[in-house]
């Protein structure tokens, strides 16, 4: 602290030097001069964004002052490196997370004070990066945080998207998309790296010829046309210990601006045209989609950043004046799902094309360096590359997965002999229809671990997904459960409850969350649960502010908060979810259920855009919504909402209200989930299905402390094989009957029978995802938990136990075990 030069500073009339660059006096100075300097206006024309922008450069330049000194011992030390290769990395927004991790939030609020100003609005100004999809992208965000925390020399490197994931709009009860321009105002988070740029080469062909002296085949490839990388480094402040890891994410340019002879002969339009295609490689992040259309530019994607991520650590390795031969000893790559797979291919094509080392050598050091993490068992998520557009795109590659395949697959047969079925199975090029390059099985050969995200997960991978490699590597598999940062899922969160923790079990929690223990210490003080209570009804007021605020509702904190955010899926079933509260309505209308404790049942998440069944869950639970809120019998009992453009920064606000967590996947379909650990540790109880993330959440909390229904994966896999009939359980369940009947017949849509109709059609004829089968245990489930939410004590105590015993899921261990158990990295330096 201070010991950064002083800055003497003018504001308006007084001229004050600042001692401590951190405190109150410091940072409202600082403020000033940016308002002036980089903002460029007088402080009482300001508006919030200006506040926000002045506010966000001040923080910067603290978090600069740290990456300076942390690159300083990096290189000093020659210390060894972690990089995580992810498409996708959703941050969320920086502005209070690097307050919080600096210390200065409370510093920052006295100096806005002062000036008249409120933190949290102008931090409100802060346009979100959304930069990822769902639970990857977080996941690398997460770990970002944990891994500079942990002091694990760290580079994350991704794509820098011009535009992020749709922000969504509900219009009619359906979704529409509208473009992110998160960038509009300029990003002060960023800074252009200009020694990192890159080149990376597409298309063409490959040439060979003859070393004259050995007379080896030299392999060269003749690109169609390269594109130019840009760095952009994003600082990622660790928590209280002056360390800041990097964030480098790829623009895509045209090598020129434009071609100068295109444009002297007066074609403007033709000369700007490459230029554009070129731009598009990082003009927008994918959603996943199952539409064929797109796949070019999305494999191009994929190559793009993972070639510039690769040639930078040459380049940096080079200018360390290390030998290329030891270069995994210096770098650890870990590859965040197949999306940057190509990069096994990629380091080969590096190491015998252009360091000239070879083939066993290049192999042998590729393998050393990749890890390879799993993120999906659904079959149509595992990407597998059409032939013909792989070819064109990346002929060189082509041919360094064929010699890659043929080796590997000569193993398999003297591993397995006769066994002609593995050996297609196994094979990088899938033959089934149209050819295919399978990057899971390319990333799996080309690693030397590989982990799933959860237990259940990682023993699908062994026994269902990829056992054959299973069978063939035992000791390359292992597991890594997922986590999420407590300094932004608690801390900044819910900083109530984070002071209400401090306060009782200091700040240890903060780096090691298994120090919430201590707060079982309370579970049977009934003077703490009832704070415990009273602080949970203020989360909820406060919820419900905002959501009167933006959405010009009105929410009873009294009643049950019960939350489903998440993207919107089949397999995650929000449509379970809203039949169950049409079950609830009829038997309200029914008069079966009186005493029912009021609910709020919320929901929020986004569908991909060409997923229409997803498109129609979604409007299922507005009608849903429409219904129970219109009807006078039950609109002061049950309330629907689903809030629109869920994001990280409205997963703040939502995740310390909620009394019920919803993590009710189809068994054995949901990887691991990981907001049901951003609910736990805020103290809420989960419903849910013995899948992914839950069913360790359920070890740790104790089986009293969740409330558990539906088939098992075994069950389900059998059920599967048996032939699954959905009808069958229509017919057996009155209650199910009564919901499926009346949402065909247009008794819950002002009589409109056609919107639905697909879906009722599907769920009695198909359901893939088992909702029909698991409907009434689902709703027994529910009921126990309504009741005991009757009783408030007790229901106080299952949240305070789950807060307790949270501590398992915090990023900081997952990342301690990949230090462990991938990379090798010693944490007790
Ligand atoms: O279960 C989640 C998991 O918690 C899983 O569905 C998700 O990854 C989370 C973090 O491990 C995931 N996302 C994708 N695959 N699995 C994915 C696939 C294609 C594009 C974007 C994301």
């Amino acid at each position: 602290h201070g010991q950064q030069p002083s800055e003497t500073e003018t504001s308006g009339t007084t001229a004050i030097a600042a001692q401590d660059n951190r405190s109150a006096d410091g940072i409202r100075l600082a403020f000033l001069r940016h308002m002036r300097r980089t903002i460029g206006k007088p402080v009482e024309f300001s508006n919030t964004l200006d506040q926000y922008r002045a506010m966000a450069h001040l923080v910067r330049d603290r978090v600069m002052d740290d990456w300076i000194t942390t690159v300083e011992s990096y290189v000093q030390h020659n210390v060894r490196v972690v990089c995580y290769l992810s498409a996708e990395f959703l941050l969320g927004p920086h502005l209070l997370n690097a307050m919080l991790n600096l210390g200065i939030t409370d510093s920052a609020e006295k100096a806005c004070d002062e000036l008249h100003y409120s933190l949290t609005q102008l931090a409100d100004e802060e346009p979100e990066p959304g930069l990822g999809n769902g639970g990857l992208g977080r996941l690398a965000a997460c770990y970002m945080d944990s891994m500079t925390t942990l002091e694990v020399p760290a580079v994350g490197y991704g794509l820098r998207y011009e535009f992020g994931i749709f922000r969504q709009e509900i219009r009619d009860g359906w979704q529409v998309e509208h473009s992110d321009k998160w960038l509009e105002y300029g990003n002060p988070w960023e800074i252009p790296a200009s020694e990192a740029t890159q080149h990376v080469s597409f298309g063409g062909h490959t040439e060979t010829t003859k070393d004259e002296k050995t007379g080896e085949l030299i392999w060269k490839w003749v690109p169609a046309f390269t594109v130019k990388g840009v760095a952009y480094d994003t600082p990622i402040p660790g928590y209280r210990n002056k360390q800041v890891n990097r964030l480098r994410l790829w623009k895509a340019e045209a090598e020129d601006s434009f071609d100068l002879e295109i444009f002297n002969r007066g074609d403007y339009m033709g000369a700007v045209r490459d230029k554009m295609e070129s731009e598009t490689i990082s003009k927008v992040l994918y959603p996943p989609d199952e539409t064929e259309q797109g796949k070019r530019l999305r494999l191009m994607q994929q190559y793009f950043f993972t070639s510039c991520s690769l040639q930078d650590m040459v380049r940096l390795h080079k200018l360390q004046k290390l030998p290329i031969e030891k270069f995994a000893d210096k770098w650890s790559v870990q590859l965040n799902d197949t999306h940057p797979s190509i990069g096994i291919a990629e380091l080969m094509r590096i190491l015998t094309d252009e360091e000239e080392i070879g083939w066993d050598e290049a192999w042998t050091i590729t393998q050393a360096t990749f890890g390879y993490t799993n993120h999906t068992l659904l079959p149509e998520a595992l990407e597998k590359w059409p032939l013909p557009i792989f070819a064109s795109l990346l002929p060189r590659h082509i041919e360094i997965i064929y010699e890659i395949n043929r080796r590997f697959l000569k193993d398999m047969q003297a591993k397995f002999p006769g066994d002609t079925a593995r050996w297609a199975r196994m094979s990088l090029i899938g033959e089934d229809g149209e050819k295919q390059v399978r990057m899971a099985n390319l990333a799996v050969v080309g690693s030397k671990m590989v982990n799933g995200v959860a237990k259940l997960h990682s023993e699908l991978l062994k026994e269902d997904t990829l056992k054959d490699f299973y069978e063939a590597f035992p000791n390359r598999f292992t597991n890594v459960t997922n986590g999420v940062t407590p300094r932004r899922w608690l801390m900044l969160a819910d900083p109530p409850l984070t002071a209400l923790l401090n306060e009782v079990l200091g700040t240890a929690w903060h780096t090691d969350l298994y120090a919430l223990r201590g707060l079982e210490d309370y579970v049977d003080d009934a003077g703490f649960l009832d704070k415990w209570r009273k602080r949970q009804e203020e989360s909820k007021g406060r919820l419900g502010d905002f959501i009167k605020r933006s959405m010009d509702v009105s929410l009873n904190p009294a009643s049950m908060f019960d939350v489903q955010v998440k993207r919107i899926h089949e397999y995650k079933r929000q449509h379970l979810n809203a039949l169950h509260i049409l079950g609830l309505y009829c038997r309200i209308k029914s008069g079966e259920l009186k005493d029912l404790p009021p609910r709020t049942f919320l929901f929020g998440g986004k569908a991909a855009p060409s997923y229409t069944y997803a498109k129609l869950m979604i409007k299922l639970v507005c009608t849903v919504g429409e219904l129970v809120g219109k009807d006078p019998q039950t609109k002061d009992l049950l309330r629907v909402l689903f809030v629109p453009d869920y994001s990280v920064s409205l997963g703040q606000r939502i995740y310390p209200a909620a009394d019920l967590s919803e993590q009710i996947s189809t068994a054995g379909k949901e990887a691991s989930g990981t907001g049901c650990m951003k609910f736990m540790m805020n103290g809420a109880v989960a419903i849910g299905t013995l899948d992914g993330a839950n069913i360790e959440i359920r070890e740790e909390v104790g089986e009293e402390n969740f409330f558990l229904f539906g088939l098992t994966a075994p069950q389900i896999a059998e059920k599967q094989k048996a032939g699954y009939r959905p009808r069958d359980f229509y017919e057996k369940s009155p209650l199910l009957r009564e919901v499926m009947d009346g949402l065909r017949d247009g008794r819950f849509s002002n009589g409109d029978r056609d919107t639905f109709a697909p879906l009722v059609r599907d769920l009695l004829e198909v359901d893939r995802y088992f909702v029909m089968a698991d409907f009434d245990d689902y709703a027994r489930a529910q009921s126990e938990a309504g009741k005991i939410f009757c009783d408030s004590k007790k229901w106080s105590r299952m949240s305070l136990l789950n807060t307790a015993r949270s501590g398992k899921f915090s990023s900081d261990r997952s990342i301690r075990e990949y230090c462990q158990n991938i990379w090798k990295i010693n944490l007790d330096r």
